[in-house]
């Protein structure tokens, strides 16, 4: 059989690896035949807790997991990594501001980002969750200079499938019939999702968008702001759907987009539609089972125009205040 591929899990411990390292684990994330071998990384206090995590995975008796490690040490960790997924980040504190939590973070990805760079298999693919993702990313393809740009990414796919179900509800249609919605710009607040080169059930989605009042203040809102919702009910952040988007974005990277439809996500920078380039930017964007590709030639509108240019700017404040605190 094939020979197994090592996937790398940081931030093991957390609610969203608990999620996420069953679905991997028994295939989901890189086929069913596909062997795994999992790495957890935590930090040393997080470090029994991935070890229990460990425990029930052996004891799923998953065929295709062929060995777990935990470690605390980040080189060790990302050693001979052919799929890194990067969950595990500092998050926002009480009185954190922008720049403390940007260097918080820098903290972390920047010697993940070496680690990969060191040690890591040639064909890696990093995906980073950790927020904020995008500039996370950043950081950590800046200090892997060894390693293309192309093999970073940030994860935006939650924020594409909760368009999808936002418009499928909206038109009344399951979510299978639902292709080709778009997130652009950052994971954050300013992200724009867009649904005018949606195709909904063999209608375009430019006719939903003619509701403008339904566009700009109930879908691109509900979108961009449901991580907020989730909390206020759950009480937690969002943890399985965050897997699950992660598992998403890893199969179509290898495995490849579906003809005909696209997905969403944060990519290097090349300055598609307008955006500055070397910003790790979500895009609308097919993969070839080896490297995404921005869907080009998409005629973008006033509307969708001014948001994206908008969230784009705001990566690239967080690319300039990442720089100016020596991160990249
Ligand atoms: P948790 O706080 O449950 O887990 C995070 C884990 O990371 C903890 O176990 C912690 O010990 C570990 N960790 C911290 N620093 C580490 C380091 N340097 N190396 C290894 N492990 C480390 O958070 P969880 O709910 O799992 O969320 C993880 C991250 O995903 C957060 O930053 C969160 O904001 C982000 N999200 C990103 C989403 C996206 O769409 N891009 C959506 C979901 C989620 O909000």
């Amino acid at each position: 059989g094939k020979s197994p591929v090592t996937v790398t899990v940081t931030g093991a411990a957390g609610q969203i690896g608990y999620a996420l390292l069953f679905r991997i684990a028994s295939g989901q994330m890189l086929g069913a035949d596909t062997p795994v071998r999992l790495n957890l990384l935590e930090i040393p206090q997080g470090v029994a807790a991935a070890e229990g995590t460990a425990m029930e995975l052996d004891d799923c008796a998953f065929p295709l997991l062929t060995g777990i490690d935990v470690y605390d040490d980040a080189r060790a960790a990302f050693d001979g990594a052919n799929v890194a997924l990067l969950v595990g980040a500092r998050p926002r504190g009480p009185g954190m501001e922008r720049a403390d939590l940007l260097e918080a973070n820098g903290g972390i990805f920047k010697p993940q980002g070496e680690a990969i760079n060191a040690g890591a298999a040639d064909d890696v693919r990093v995906l980073v969750v950790g927020n904020p993702a995008n500039t996370n990313a950043l950081i950590a393809a800046s200090n892997a200079p060894d390693v293309p740009k192309s093999r970073f990414t940030a994860m935006t796919r939650l924020d594409h499938n909760r368009a999808l179900a936002q418009v499928a509800r909206r038109a009344g249609v399951s979510v299978a019939d639902v292709r080709r919605v778009s997130i652009w710009g950052n994971h954050s607040a300013s992200q724009y999702p867009d649904v005018f080169h949606a195709d909904v059930a063999g209608r375009p989605g430019a006719e939903l968008a003619e509701d403008r009042a339904w566009l700009l203040d109930e879908f691109v809102p509900t979108v961009a702001k449901r991580g907020a919702a989730i909390i206020d009910a759950r009480g937690s952040s969002s943890a399985a759907s965050a897997a699950n988007a992660a598992v998403d974005h890893v199969h179509d990277w290898v495995l490849g987009t579906p003809d005909g439809d696209w997905t969403s996500a944060g990519i290097w920078s090349d300055g598609s539609y307008g955006a500055p380039e070397g910003i790790m930017a979500s895009f609308p964007v097919t993969s070839d089972g080896q490297e995404w590709s921005v869907v080009q030639g998409l005629e973008i509108n006033d509307v969708s125009r001014e948001r994206i240019d908008a969230s784009m700017a705001e990566l690239a404040d967080e690319r300039e205040a990442v720089r100016a605190l020596g991160l990249i």
